[in-house]
């Protein structure tokens, strides 16, 4: 089978939007024993292409709205593929949850369920979460990380407002960002530890972290 044909058909298939090749793709791929990783970045792909077309105005909003679901529906899918390649090797507390004003949720889901492979105890918040939650949980609960994920320009504000929040309340835990929008400028305005936009490193930071190992 060809690998890297395969791929970029899938890749296509979710910026065009056309949800029935994309789901045959992915379960084509998943009986040939794909790596799921692998098949969650081509996909994160796929939604790259599909947020710049809607930038171009070739798409609107429900060209948003039809992504978000066909992503949903992939990760149904390869779900069950990601528990049997799961290494049970550390475990640790992590909160998580989309900051204030943005209610993207799809990268956040995939990070709490490769954490939850690697035998993390998540806490997820959800969406549109106040900086006066985060800390009201991190209280509680005690995390050994905490995951800010945002996606919007708006979400930048919201994850230093939580920084802050979480360093006047003394929490020590390390705070992670991620989202497909961030760079190094954005990082260093948040205040945060560590930023990713890629939630297989975000978990190998995590598994660091909490082993005591060097971060990278
Ligand atoms: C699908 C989508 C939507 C869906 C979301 C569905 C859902 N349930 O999440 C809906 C339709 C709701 C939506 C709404 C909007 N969207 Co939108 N959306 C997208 C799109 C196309 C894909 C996002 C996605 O799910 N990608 C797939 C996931 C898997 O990738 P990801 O989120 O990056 O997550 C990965 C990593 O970043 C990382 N990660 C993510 N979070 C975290 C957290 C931690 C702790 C860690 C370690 C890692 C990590 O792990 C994931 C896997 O590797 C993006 C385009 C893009 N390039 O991101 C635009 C995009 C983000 N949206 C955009 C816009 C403008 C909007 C709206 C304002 C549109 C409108 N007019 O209403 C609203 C905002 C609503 C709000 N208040 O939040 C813009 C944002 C531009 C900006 N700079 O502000 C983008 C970039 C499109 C564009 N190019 O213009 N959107």
């Amino acid at each position: 089978m060809n690998q890297v044909t395969k791929n970029s058909e899938l890749i296509s298939a979710i910026s065009d939007l056309n949800e029935k090749a994309a789901l045959k793709i992915i379960r084509k791929l998943l009986a040939a024993k794909a790596d799921p990783n692998v098949l969650i970045s081509e996909c994160q792909e796929g939604m790259h292409k599909v947020g710049e077309r809607y930038a171009k105005r070739e798409y609107f909003l429900t060209g948003l709205i039809m992504g978000g679901e066909i992503f949903r529906e992939v990760m149904e899918l390869i779900r069950p593929h990601m528990k049997n390649q799961s290494i049970k090797i550390t475990a640790g507390k992590f909160l998580i949850g989309t900051v204030s004003g943005d209610i993207h949720d799809l990268g956040k889901d995939i990070v709490k369920e490769l954490l939850s492979c690697y035998n993390f105890d998540v806490c997820d918040l959800g969406v549109d979460v106040p900086a006066s939650e985060f800390v009201k949980k991190a209280k509680e609960y005690n995390p050994d990380v905490i995951g800010l994920s945002g996606l919007i320009t708006l979400a930048h504000d919201s994850m230093r407002d939580t920084v802050k929040a979480l360093h006047r309340a003394k929490c020590k835990a390390p705070v992670i960002i991620g989202g497909s929008q961030l760079d190094e400028d954005v990082f260093k305005y948040t205040g945060a530890d560590y930023w990713t936009t890629d939630a297989k490193k975000g978990t190998e930071l995590c598994i660091r972290l909490v082993s005591g190992q060097e971060p990278f």
